[in-house]
């Protein structure tokens, strides 16, 4: 029986959605045009007022908001209220230019928090579990949030946080977790330390895994359901809109439903900022309608993902998003060629390898260079060149199916490359260097 955390309005009507969306966009906007300067601005110079917004309709008269503004408006260009209203502040990783600082007041917080809750709901997480968080904690949202639904949902909650994976599988063992929150990635891992240790599903009292926070695939979401005998759900989010529970998956694992009385989402031509029809693969752009510190109007994610209203098997009614693709960013651009290493994952776990692989881009003679380096499983290692050779041949045919041009494999012994206990770093690009 698929249970909802908050039934009435996660199974609402297209109408009574559109309706909660209509009233409290027409508010967000006022809020932001009163009390975050930086927007009303942007607002002035495209000619648009909070008059011209009457519902949902009229989203696209508005400005977009990029990760350069939030970059420009940092720190407190864009919070939207009193300092002393605000709780908390998170912050995203930050590896290129400056951190983006996302702020809440305690009703903002609550709202997040009850998205993680619809999440583990959905997953099957009731009071009588016990929920086990090892995403990172601090200022990454992945602890926090998830910690946060959790309490909602009356699951004895495990606070890990990420890392120290032997003393996760004690803990899992020990308190009989049945829920696990950590990256795709970490759980591919604790799966593999399992294995090393003579674990296997049945010696776990796992039955549901959320996951997010990167992209993954659905190759790999098999591989990890096998591994540790559960079902693994996807879950997506950005700092900049809360965090995790933005969006989640249902029983069906069929797209994450987007929490729709809180975020308004559009598919845009990355190219042109044109709004493209339902169903159109695109970037996707968040307004988050009732967050009161950090209101983003338009947000533009760079992730790249299509939307579809059809009808769920779950009885959840809010939109779905396809799993992400990956992002704007992380597309390569190989001899002209757009790739996206969720490409490459899928296509060495169809050949029987882990996602252990790193991507690594190069320029030689002023062309491309794509090596992928993928770990043998323990159970193919072996030094026998002429069965390597071979097993390279199969990947290189498989690449160049899968993305139309031909990339270098090299095979590499189990362990040889790092293991992540958050989000993993896939892709090497030189070029930038
Ligand atoms: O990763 C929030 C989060 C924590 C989501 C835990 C899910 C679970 P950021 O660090 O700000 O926030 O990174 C946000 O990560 O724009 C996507 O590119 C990517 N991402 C997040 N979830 C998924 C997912 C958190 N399920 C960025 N699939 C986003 C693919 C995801 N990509």
């Amino acid at each position: 029986m698929e249970r909802y955390y908050q039934e009435e309005i996660e199974c609402a009507s297209r109408e009574t959605i559109k309706a909660i969306q209509d009233e409290k966009l027409v508010k967000q906007v006022r809020h932001v045009w009163e009390n975050v300067p930086y927007y009303r601005k942007k607002m002035e110079e495209k000619g648009v007022t909070p008059d011209d917004i009457h519902s949902s309709d009229d989203l696209y008269k508005l400005p977009f908001l990029s990760k350069a503004d939030l970059r420009e408006a940092y720190p407190y260009g864009l919070v939207g209220v009193p300092l002393k209203d605000c709780v908390r502040i998170q912050s995203t990783s930050g590896t290129t230019g400056k951190r983006v600082v996302a702020f809440y007041t305690q009703h903002d917080i609550d709202l997040w928090e009850d998205c993680c809750a619809r999440a583990i709901t959905a997953a099957g997480g009731t009071n009588e579990d016990v929920c086990q968080v090892s995403y990172g904690y601090g200022l990454f949202t992945g602890g926090p949030g998830l910690n946060g639904g959790s309490h909602k949902v009356g699951c004895l909650t495990i606070p890990t946080s990420s890392g120290n994976t032997d003393r996760q599988i004690m803990f899992i063992r020990d308190l009989n977790a049945t829920i696990l929150c950590c990256t795709p990635s970490y759980a591919a891992y604790l799966g593999e330390r399992m294995k090393e240790m003579g674990l296997g599903p049945d010696d776990i009292p796992l039955k549901a895994g959320i996951f997010g926070a990167e992209a993954w695939s659905e190759e790999m979401r098999q591989d990890i359901q096998k591994t540790l005998g559960i079902k693994a759900y996807d879950i997506y989010g950005l700092t900049e809109l809360s965090g995790p529970g933005v969006s989640f998956e249902c029983s069906a694992q069929s797209g994450m439903h987007i929490n729709e009385d809180h975020f308004i989402a559009e598919i845009i031509d990355p190219d042109t900022g044109e709004v493209l029809p339902e169903g159109s693969e695109g970037e996707l752009v968040f307004t988050s309608v009732d967050k009161e510190a950090f209101p983003l109007l338009r947000y533009r994610t760079r992730d790249i993902c299509s939307l579809t209203r059809e009808k769920c098997s779950c009885g959840r009614t809010h939109v779905r998003m396809m799993k992400p693709k990956g992002r704007t960013d992380d597309m390569l651009i190989i001899r002209g060629v757009n790739v996206f290493p969720s490409q490459i994952e899928t296509v060495l776990i169809n050949h029987g390898y882990a996602a252990n692989y790193q991507i690594i881009v190069g320029r030689v003679n002023n062309t491309d260079t794509l090596d992928v380096q993928v770990e043998m499983t323990p159970e193919m290692f072996t030094d026998n060149m002429g069965e390597i050779a071979e097993r390279q041949k199969q990947l290189v045919d498989g690449l160049k199916s899968m993305l139309g041009i031909k990339a270098k494999v090299s095979l590499v012994a189990p362990k040889t490359i790092a293991r992540s206990e958050g989000k993993a770093v896939r892709v090497i690009d030189n070029r930038k260097i």
